[in-house]
């Protein structure tokens, strides 16, 4: 009995101990994060050799800062450059000037690209600023003129290097052998040049990672490069590309212990807010992010004001991206919208510095950022479309309003009633601004807004039985809920636990409060599924078949119909096979053998596209031209052996396939190679059913 006491206490600390890290980590990341939550917006800066070019080769006008992999310039044709850089109307002070205008908050600018070429002056190399004509380090100029005005500077680096001799893979298109690379050594470089970034120019607001995609990087490097970094300087804020958790351009990071402070949607808006999340949407404001002279194709005022209020609705930050011409200057059309947007914020910007994300789903007119005041909550009601009958409808704030007025006349006041659900707004005829007018709209007490509850379990697909939970938030509420689809009623059964389903349900539920509903109803569906049943096989081996092809698309094509330029015997799903780095593609056909009946997820996280098939269905749809990204799919199975054929293509630059799956008692992990089998004379498909 004592041993057992004295394990439960050891265990009981253990967890105490677990927790309390956890929980002084949580401290400490709220602490770092604080600066970056409050600031909302920031200035992306692209530049380098590249500006030189701005983007034409040779005829082709579509390049930007990837013109020496897109044009396929040769290193030391590339390099000339270097004599070239010498931008005699940089201005350091007036670059932050002009971000600072804009309501911008801090500075990530390309200290190095993939190029490999260094904007500082960097002991570890001579391909850096001070090789060039200009001979006077950037960074050092723009990080004093930022502590000037009082920006954050942050460092954006390119893990890829095109240049340094010891990084690995070497471009596919050029003859430059990789003898003597050493990755090992190339990260020693890495960490030197990131000592120098850090600890040279005062405290950093951001390191930026990216390039971080191809095969070579890992987990364990990126793991080591965060803690790295995070040693140099505590307080540093380090984004997702550090490692390699992020998943695509929708930029966030995927489960599991990946490092990395923020997630980094690229061009994209995520489609609602991420809660307890922290992300930054970077964008252009054309199509390129190294300066392009020929690229006209600007996003208009009116939309990137309108962006940086989705993104903050959303709880995110707003990284703005400029691209500088060699001269060193901001193009025109960049300093216009630059203005335009500090105009807005001018008066505007309490909708933006330190607000959370909406608390509604979806509002017709505009979008909604929020503050917590004393005594209550304060809304932001971004208005993109102005009540043409003086009535700004809020629906669903059962919340008890306070006062409500223009944020351009914070002394005026606006009346507001109460219909039903919806608390309205009287609004003057001409809205304050045609782009985004906010109206301030503060409520007592802690918010309550229609947000319905929401609905879970472990798959939407069961063979037996599921158990799903309903749960809500909000304060003295009952939710009812069916499970025909039909709306709940006064009449429709409480929500008091989890409800267990052995038949396909349509399940919906809504909030209720004094016999009345309080939120929109929401549904999901759950299916009862029969397994598929397994195969019979004899004369197996463990392993994949698998064909190599070689050719430029950008979908998968139907690879049965192509010439095979290798076959053979795979442990697992490996693009070592491939001849090249860019422009293949692979089938494997096999079959996995699992151990129970039961709900079996899979996944593919591919650069470029993939799909996975068991049985012969498609399960994951993971096509097209794409950074890393992880899809998933999911299907009831007998245990025993099943057919599976992953395909996967790589156009141009990283090039991954991972394949994992989760089941019965089985954790998400790679697909083990002693569970693939392949049969050695038959083809795929001559299998019955058992
Ligand atoms: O390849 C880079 C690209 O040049 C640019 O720097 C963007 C900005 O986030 N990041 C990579 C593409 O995802």
């Amino acid at each position: 009995m004592k041993r057992l006491l004295t394990l439960t206490l050891f265990l009981g600390l253990a967890w105490g101990q677990v927790t309390a890290e956890n929980k002084k980590g949580d401290m400490e990341k709220n602490e770092r994060m604080g600066w970056w939550r409050e600031a909302r917006f920031g200035m992306f800066i692209h530049w380098g050799l590249y500006a030189i070019p701005a983007g034409e080769w040779e005829g082709n006008t579509n390049h930007a800062e990837w013109i020496r992999t897109t044009a396929q310039i040769p290193i030391n044709e590339y390099d000339k450059f270097v004599d070239e850089f010498n931008p005699p109307k940089f201005n350091a002070d007036e670059w932050v000037r002009m971000a600072r205008n804009a309501g911008m908050k801090y500075i990530v600018i390309t200290s190095k690209h993939h190029d490999g070429f260094n904007l500082f002056d960097s002991q570890y190399t001579d391909y850096d600023i001070m090789s060039t004509p200009f001979k006077r380090d950037i960074m050092e100029e723009l990080a004093n003129a930022c502590r000037k005005y009082g920006l954050k500077i942050c460092w954006y680096y390119s893990i890829m290097d095109w240049h340094h001799p010891d990084y690995l893979p070497r471009r596919g298109w050029e003859n430059r052998s990789p003898e003597g690379a050493d990755l090992e050594r190339y990260i020693v470089y890495m960490k030197n040049q990131l000592k120098e970034l850090v600890q040279n120019y005062g405290d950093i607001g951001v390191l930026w990672f990216d390039g971080e995609w191809e095969e070579t990087w890992t987990h364990r490097y990126g793991k080591e490069l965060y803690n790295y970094v995070r040693s140099l300087q505590p307080s540093i804020i380090i984004n997702n590309r550090v490692d390699i958790g992020r998943a695509g351009m929708q930029g966030l990071t995927r489960g599991g212990e990946y490092a990395g402070d923020f997630g980094t949607p690229e061009q994209e808006i995520p489609p609602t807010g991420i809660p307890g999340i922290d992300w930054e949407t970077c964008m252009t404001m054309n199509n390129h992010w190294g300066y392009n002279k020929n690229d006209d194709n600007w996003k208009s005022p009116k939309d990137l004001i309108q962006k940086l209020a989705d993104i903050a609705s959303k709880g995110g930050n707003f990284l703005l991206n400029v691209g500088p011409t060699a001269e060193g200057l901001f193009p025109q059309p960049s300093i216009n919208r630059l203005a335009a947007i500090g105009k807005w914020m001018k008066t505007n910007s309490e909708a933006i510095y330190g607000t959370q994300a909406s608390p509604f789903k979806h509002l017709s007119w505009g979008r909604c950022t929020q503050k917590s005041i004393k005594g209550g909550t304060r809304l932001y009601l971004h208005v993109f479309s102005w009540p043409a009958n003086g009535r700004l409808v809020v629906p669903g704030v059962y919340s008890r309003p306070d006062r409500a007025f223009l944020l351009s006349d914070p002394t005026g006041e606006l009346i507001v009633h109460r219909e039903e659900d919806a608390l309205i707004i009287n609004t003057p005829d001409v809205a304050p601004n045609p782009i985004n007018s906010v109206v301030v709209l503060d409520l007592v007490g802690n918010l309550d807004v229609n947000d319905p509850p929401m609905i879970s379990a472990e798959n939407d697909i069961f063979i037996d039985e599921t158990n799903v939970s309903i749960t809500s938030v909000r304060e003295n509420i009952i939710i009812r809920y069916t499970l025909d689809g039909s709306m709940p009623s006064l009449k429709s059964p409480i929500v008091d636990g989890p409800i267990l389903l052995t038949n396909t349900a349509r399940v919906s539920a809504r909030v209720f409060r004094d016999g009345k509903p309080v939120s929109e109803s929401i549904h999901t569906e759950y299916t009862k599924v029969v397994p598929n049943p397994d195969v019979k096989l004899n004369g197996i081996a463990q392993g994949l078949k698998y064909s190599y092809y070689e050719g430029s698309w950008d979908q998968l094509p139907d690879f049965n119909k192509l010439e095979i330029v290798a076959t053979g015997i795979a442990s697992n799903f490996d693009i070592f096979f491939r001849e090249q780095n860019d422009y293949f593609g692979f089938q494997y056909e096999g079959f996995i053998l699992l151990p129970e009946d039961g709900i079996y997820s899979f996944y593919t996280d591919s650069d470029d596209g993939s799909r996975l098939y068991i049985d012969g269905t498609m399960v994951v749809e993971n096509d097209g031209l794409h950074g890393m990204n992880e899809e998933k799919g999911t299907i009831a199975l007998r245990s025993g052996y099943h057919p599976i054929r992953v395909t996967f293509f790589e156009k141009g630059g990283g090039n991954q396939l991972k394949v994992s799956y989760k089941g019965p008692n089985i954790e998400k992990q790679n697909i083990p190679p002693n569970i693939l089998f392949y049969k050695k004379e038959k083809t795929f498909n001559e299998y019955e059913f058992r």
